[in-house]
């Protein structure tokens, strides 16, 4: 029962989703009136079985220095004065459509040369002097310009240009007189492949790229618009590219052309059902191929552990890190800055938000009991701001007044207690040297009078005959102490005398 019940409710989905489905496919068709896009498999090439064993590519030619591979084709190596391209070997014969070109334009040097190009022409261009492809074509050129010939500093670019045949490609001026439109785009040295969406569709032609930066295929940004642009009805895709004094190697990875057809003007179904499954099978095909070849190399490397030209591949590797190392820091530094800016911004516009809902109620306080004024509250709001912001100082300026006061106040009752002991302690001491002072001065003095003997030797004293002498002295002491003896007795006597009497 309940299997059955799981059952019942699986089907029940399914139908919902497969109406769904109808619907929203029915909504996007006929909501878009996007081109229904077919592959060309005759006008395109990618890897990993790009090239034959005898070096040809399937459905392509090409000529000068080229150099096809498994999985890309080297139009020009890093080489000076090199010229390469690539063509379809039939003429496409479609009113609209669109290139998917990814490539690799790499170099050791900071500044690169001399470019790419991407053919949309009456004829082959199979070798010349506009980025290795012939001058006056007829049809489009979309270049990726890497080396500035004109100094103004505006390469690497990416200009179309387009020509009945008769022009003279510019190249001093790198093609800025004959441009249609351009961007400034740098290409070269990425770490992943750049890819370019070529779309030619209702005379309209656009130019998308992918800058490389991420391994998202789809990641497009917008680069040139060309409206109303005329082109050969009938044409041959190609790829060149040319190196000069400076030289980068040029690599294309895959070269894919689709034909768009407007969707009131619907080819044959048969027609745009086969290509789908043609698609398919070759994806399948690709993938499988893919694995066999990742097996393949594991096996050359288990096979060949030290193959010679390795090594050296290794460091030219290690220095493409490194230049991709600097530019992905660079896009670092600039990634903050703008975040930095950015959140400047939305400071400057929150205060700003601010401000307007100060205004707009102070406008709706006016106006209610009023009625109408809005330019005085505006003037009054002005003045009240300035107010406020001049109060604001004041008190900023008392506030610092108070803090510097307190400061002080703080300081001084830190140092009061001390400072009192300390002024004591220095009285006393200056007490102490004072009353040492006036010991050592009278010490001075009692030596001075202690010691007579020594100084009074009177030097001066014998000028002066009646200066008592020391013999005189003594003499003069004898003769009191015998007077004074003498008196004693005589008073002894007197007394025991007296005492006989009584
Ligand atoms: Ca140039
Ligand atoms: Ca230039």
């Amino acid at each position: 029962m309940a299997a059955f019940i799981d059952k019942f409710v699986a089907t029940g989905l399914l139908i919902i989703l497969s109406v769904c489905s109808q619907i929203c496919a029915d909504a996007v068709s006929s909501s878009s009136d996007t081109p229904h896009r077919r592959f060309e498999y005759k006008y395109s090439f990618k890897g990993p079985h790009l090239s034959q064993s005898d070096g040809s590519i399937p459905f392509w030619i090409h000529t000068g220095n080229a150099i096809p591979s498994a999985d890309q084709i080297r139009i020009t190596p890093s080489l000076r004065s090199q010229k390469g391209s690539v063509w379809t070997k039939n003429k496409a014969k479609f009113e609209n459509w669109e290139m998917e070109v990814t490539f690799r334009i790499t170099g050791r040097g900071r500044v690169g040369a001399d470019g790419l190009a991407v053919w949309y022409t009456s004829d082959q261009g199979l070798d010349g002097p506009v980025f290795g492809a012939v001058d006056s074509w007829n049809g489009l050129g979309v270049f990726f310009d890497s080396f500035d010939n004109d100094g103004k500093k505006n390469n690497p670019a990416i200009v179309v240009v387009g020509n009945n045949g008769k022009l003279v490609y510019d190249h001093e001026n790198d093609g800025s007189t004959q441009a249609l439109g351009s961007c400034l785009r740098d290409f070269r040295n990425k770490p992943y492949p750049v890819r370019a969406k070529i779309t030619y569709y209702q005379k309209t032609l656009t130019v998308l790229i992918n800058n490389g930066f991420t391994p998202d295929k789809e990641d497009y940004e917008f680069c040139v618009k060309v409206d109303n642009m005329i082109l050969p009805l009938e044409g041959f895709f190609g790829i060149s590219a040319a190196t000069g004094g400076l030289a980068d190697d040029h690599d294309v990875l895959s070269f894919l052309t689709f034909r768009l057809t407007e969707p009131g003007h619907q080819e044959a179904v048969p027609e745009t059902e086969i290509p789908q499954e043609e698609k398919e099978k070759y994806q399948e095909e690709f993938e499988h191929f893919q694995q066999e070849l990742d097996k393949r190399k594991e096996e050359y490397q288990k096979d060949h552990p030290s193959v010679h030209g390795e090594p050296t591949e290794d460091v030219y590797e290690s220095v493409n890190d490194r230049e991709i190392r600097q530019v992905f820091e660079g896009q670092n530094r600039i990634h903050l800055e703008i975040k930095q800016l950015n959140r400047q911004l939305d400071m400057i516009l929150d205060e700003q938000r601010r401000y307007v809902s100060v205004v707009t109620d102070e406008i709706a306080k006016r106006s209610a009991p009023q009625g109408q004024p809005v330019q005085v509250p505006i003037q009054e709001l002005d003045n009240i701001v300035r107010i406020q912001q001049e109060v604001l100082k004041s008190i900023n300026d008392v506030r610092n007044s108070l803090s510097e006061s307190l400061r002080q106040v703080g300081a001084i009752h830190n140092q009061a207690n001390p400072a009192g002991t300390y002024e004591t302690m220095q009285h006393f001491s200056d007490l102490k040297e004072h009353l040492h002072m006036v010991k050592r001065s009278v010490d001075h003095l009692v030596q001075q009078s202690v010691g007579p003997s020594e100084k009074a030797r009177c030097p001066e004293l014998p000028p002066f005959p009646s200066c008592l002498s020391t013999t005189h002295f003594f003499i003069f002491v004898a003769v009191q102490t015998v007077l004074f003896i003498g008196y004693m007795m005589y008073r002894s006597q007197q007394e025991a005398a007296a005492k006989k009497f009584f």
